[in-house]
C-alpha cells in the first residue's frame, strides 16, 4: 500500500485529518457554509502516493459529482490529473466509505444536468465558472 502524503494546503489537510480521525462525525462541512463535504482518496499520477482531497458533496442517485472548480482559479486542481490517470477512488461521506470508479463527463447534456445538481448543492460553483476561462472538469463517481 502506497504512503499517504497530506496536501500542502493546510486547511485541506487539516479537514481530512479531523474528518478521518473522528470517523466522519466532525469536520464534515465547509466552514461558514455548513454544506457537506466528502473526502476523495486517489493516487498521485507521478508519485503513486495516496492523496486525499476534500470536495463538496454533490449526489446523483448513489453516485457523486466531483467538480474541479478550485475556487475558479485559472488552472485545474492537480487531483483532476490524478483521476484522469487512475479512476479508482474511495469516497468517504460522513461515516460511510465507498469504493468508486470515476469518469469525466464530456457529453454536453449530461454535463448540463450534473452541473445543475452541483450548483444546487453548492451555489458558489456558478461564480467560479464565471470567474475562469477554463471549462471546469466534472466527474461522476459510481459504485465500483
Ligand atoms: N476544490 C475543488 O476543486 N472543488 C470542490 O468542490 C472543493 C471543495 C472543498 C471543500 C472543503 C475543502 O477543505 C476544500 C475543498 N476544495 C475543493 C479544495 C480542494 O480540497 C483542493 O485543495 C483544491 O482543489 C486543490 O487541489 P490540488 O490537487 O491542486 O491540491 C494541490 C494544492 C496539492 O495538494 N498538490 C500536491 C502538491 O504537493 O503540490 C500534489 C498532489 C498530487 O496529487 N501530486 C501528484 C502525484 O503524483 O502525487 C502529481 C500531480 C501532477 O500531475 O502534477
Amino acid at each position: 500500500m502506497a504512503e499517504y502524503v497530506p496536501s500542502p494546503v493546510k486547511w485541506a489537510a487539516d479537514q481530512v485529518a479531523l474528518y478521518e480521525s473522528s470517523g466522519g462525525t466532525e469536520g464534515t462541512t465547509l466552514l461558514d457554509t455548513g454544506l457537506p463535504v466528502i473526502i476523495v482518496t486517489h493516487r498521485g499520477n507521478k508519485t503513486g502516493a495516496v492523496r486525499k482531497t476534500p470536495l463538496m458533496r454533490v449526489k446523483d442517485g448513489d453516485g457523486y459529482v466531483l467538480v474541479g472548480s478550485r475556487g475558479g482559479a485559472p488552472a485545474h486542481p492537480v487531483w483532476v490529473h490524478n483521476l484522469r490517470a487512475d479512476p479508482n477512488v474511495q469516497i468517504q461521506d460522513e461515516t460511510e466509505v465507498f469504493s468508486m470508479c470515476v469518469r469525466e463527463v464530456r457529453d454536453a447534456d449530461e454535463r448540463a444536468r450534473l452541473w445543475a445538481l452541483a450548483v444546487e448543492a453548492f451555489p458558489p460553483y456558478e461564480e467560479y465558472r464565471n470567474k475562469t476561462e477554463r471549462l471546469i472538469p466534472v466527474f461522476l463517481a459510481e459504485p465500483a
